[in-house]
């Protein structure tokens, strides 16, 4: 039996899930792993969310909360994604786990003690305004190689090298923006220049990866490598486990990937099986699978295999089916720049399988892809609803109606109907070929063709006609479709676990009962009595509009952080109403003292807009107010409401309504 060790990279607990992480890294792992499982192949799939480095504190620091707090809820929230989306890990670990330190800091002595770490003075980026070191995205700068004026202390966005600070052109701070200054301090260096040679020859025995990741890796190879600071002077991470150390925790992109390493020892202790985590890591044989997005090509070509040489006792990965990037609209998806579509809003909105089918198409496998919702929407109808839903639903309906059940011993097939058998028998060949080179969509373009094949056949035959009149010959496509059916409730599993289950359920299968190699076996070994049919997929609306679900990273973690109920909006009473007299209140230069008319009232109200409006701008304006606000007494007014505005830098800017609305009109 061959063995797997599938991997995700280990996400930043620092912000949700949106889907160019999902069609990138976990859909394509778990698409992977599910198709191993069925293939009956012994397959782990491990992850965790990454919760040490920069990305945190920073985060943290925006905040004002604790990385802490920052990590716990972050965890849960892309937790809950991955739920939310079924995709499955048979681990899912958090790298501030005691368990995790400890691999990490035991993995850390052991390279030390074999001499491929050692100390060094350096000279490091400090910000003398903030107080701090700057590594990592504390400092940005331009790139040295490829002239990217926003490349990170630790890496280059733009062509992808491992950097260290120092090397910047026109470093800045992050935080305040200031021009660090030069301040000594030491660090541990990881001899990664020993191992240029060892991973040449490594890497060139990859000659079946993918040639962008292999491509990438060689070269930087080639260009030469250099020893690398494994360390950082931050209050937040593993500790670097020796006493003279005090107060530096290893840099996250060493101890990350260790986390697969505890995540799989994690696994091990809950299927209470402990050692069953070295049949994976200390077995040659095991092929160790890393997905990956292209941005993590460095860590895990060259860093990692090298980290995993220096210790000497865990096998090297098997291949590391990196993918490019999948844009919004035409455009990058960034989390910094407010362009994204979120996980938990997709959720709110489509079935899990809706969003999996969707991204499965934009996998950016080859070269990056796109997104779009209009695209999303014309597939889930025009495919999933009417080719696949239609295939499935027309088949088992007519059955249930007009045979009732499938009976196994039919004979006398035609020749037409053995050009569908053989279609049936070379499925799961054809689609597991596709996807042991990690062409996913390639393999789902074949999933739908064979459901189009199958409709095809159903117009064809006439089932609704020869019923009447040849009612062998009806049982006969009907068996045949019914067998598509099974072969598709299988091969479909991957992409769509939960139609998957749902057409297995209707056939009468249980859940368990069926191996992938099952999908080519035409024949029914017993009589199949359908269970209740029910309609798989449901039409999406394709003029509505989705706008509201590109939502500026900060609004959405204001909401995930602090969500307001709709029964607690709608307690606000905010009504327009029209400003109908203005008065000054002696003693201030920024207060009006307003009389607004609500239609079934004239309210006062005290506003602080005199700075911005003149008595003449406001008279006879509509405004909205919030009516029921607690009335509050200022500068011996008593004001019963508030004038809603915007607040740009301080200033009020008033909102009007767009046609002419009578005063009382409520807003909501
Ligand atoms: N957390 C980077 C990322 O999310 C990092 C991956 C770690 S994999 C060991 O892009
Ligand atoms: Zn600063």
């Amino acid at each position: 039996m061959k063995k797997y060790l599938i991997t995700s990279a280990l996400p930043y607990a620092n912000g949700p899930l949106h889907i160019g992480h999902i069609a990138g890294v976990y859909l394509p792992a778990d698409i992977y792993t599910r198709y191993r499982k069925l293939k009956g192949d012994y397959v782990i799939h491990v992850c965790g969310t990454d919760e040490h480095g920069v990305a945190i504190t920073i985060k943290a620091d925006r905040e004002g909360k604790s990385p802490r707090e920052i990590v716990d809820f972050y965890h849960k929230n892309v937790k809950e994604s991955f739920d939310g989306l079924n995709i499955c890990f048979d681990n899912f670990s958090r790298t501030s786990l005691p368990l995790h330190h400890k691999v990490s800091q035991e993995f850390f002595l052991r390279i030390y003690e074999k001499g491929y770490i050692y100390r060094k003075e350096i000279e490091q980026l400090y910000c003398a305004n903030c107080n701090r070191f700057l590594p990592d995205r504390y400092v940005e700068g331009t790139c040295p190689f490829c002239g990217y004026d926003r490349a990170r202390g630790d890496q280059c966005e733009q062509c992808g090298r491992w950097l260290e600070p120092k090397e910047l052109i026109n470093p800045f701070c992050t935080i305040c923006g200031h021009r660090p200054i030069v301040k000594t301090s030491f660090h541990y260096y990881f001899k990664l220049k020993d191992f240029e040679k060892p991973l040449y020859d490594w890497l060139s025995s990859k000659a079946y990866w993918k040639e962008n990741v292999l491509n990438q890796a060689l070269s930087w190879v080639r260009d030469g490598l250099e020893d690398r600071a494994i360390t950082r002077d931050l209050p937040w991470g593993v500790p670097v486990p020796l006493e003279e150390a005090a107060g530096k925790v290893l840099y996250v992109w060493f101890d990350a990937p260790i986390g697969y390493i505890s995540s799989t020892i994690e696994w091990a202790n809950k299927v209470g099986k402990p050692d069953e985590w070295k049949n994976f890591w200390l077995d040659p044989d095991t092929k160790i699978i890393h997905f990956i997005g292209k941005d993590n090509i460095v860590f895990h070509t060259l860093i990692w295999p090298a980290m995993l040489m220096a210790h000497g006792e865990y096998t090297l990965p098997d291949n590391v089916p990196a993918n490019e990037f999948l844009n919004l609209m035409g455009s990058k998806l960034s989390t910094s720049r407010n362009w994204a579509i979120w996980i938990p809003d997709l959720l709110s909105k489509y079935p899990s399988d809706y969003i999996r089918y969707g991204l499965s198409h934009v996998i950016p496998e080859t070269k990056d892809s796109d997104f779009s919702f209009e695209e999303f929407k014309t597939r889930i109808n025009s495919e999933l609803v009417n080719n696949l839903g239609n295939f499935v639903n027309r088949t088992l309906t007519f059955i249930k109606n007009y045979i009732g059940l499938v009976r196994h011993n039919l004979v006398g097939f035609r020749d037409q109907d053995l050009e569908i058998i053989s279609e049936i028998e070379n499925f799961p060949q054809q689609v597991g070929n596709h996807l042991e080179n990690f062409e996913f969509r390639k393999a789902l373009k074949e999933i739908m063709a064979f459901s189009q094949k199958g409709n095809q056949y159903f117009d064809y035959e006439k089932p609704w006609s020869t019923r009447k009149v040849d009612k062998e010959k009806t049982e006969r496509t009907l068996y045949l479709c019914a067998s598509m059916v099974k072969a598709l409730s299988i091969i479909i599993e991957p992409y769509l676990p939960d139609s998957a289950r749902r057409i297995r359920n209707m056939l009468g299968f249980s859940d368990q009962e069926l191996k992938w190699e099952d999908a080519g076996k035409w024949t029914f070994d017993r009589d199949m009595e359908l269970s209740k049919i029910e309609v798989l997929y449901k039409k999406l609306d394709e003029s509505s509009n989705e706008r509201v679900m590109i939502l500026d990273e900060n609004k959405r973690e204001e909401r995930a952080m602090d969500y307001v109920s709709y029964e607690e909006f709608m307690k606000m009473d905010i009504r327009i109403g029209e400003i109908v007299a203005v008065e000054e209140i002696p003693g201030t230069d920024k207060l009006y003292k307003l009389e607004v008319d609500l239609g079934d009232h004239i309210a006062t109200l005290v506003a602080g807009i005199k700075s911005a409006y003149s008595k003449e701008e406001l008279l006879h304006r509509k405004v909205p107010v919030l009516v029921n606000l607690e009335p509050r007494v200022l500068r011996g007014v008593t004001s019963n409401g508030m004038i809603l505005a915007c607040d740009v830098n301080g200033k009020p800017v008033l909102l009007s309504p767009d046609s002419n609305v009578p005063p009382g009109s409520k807003v909501k």
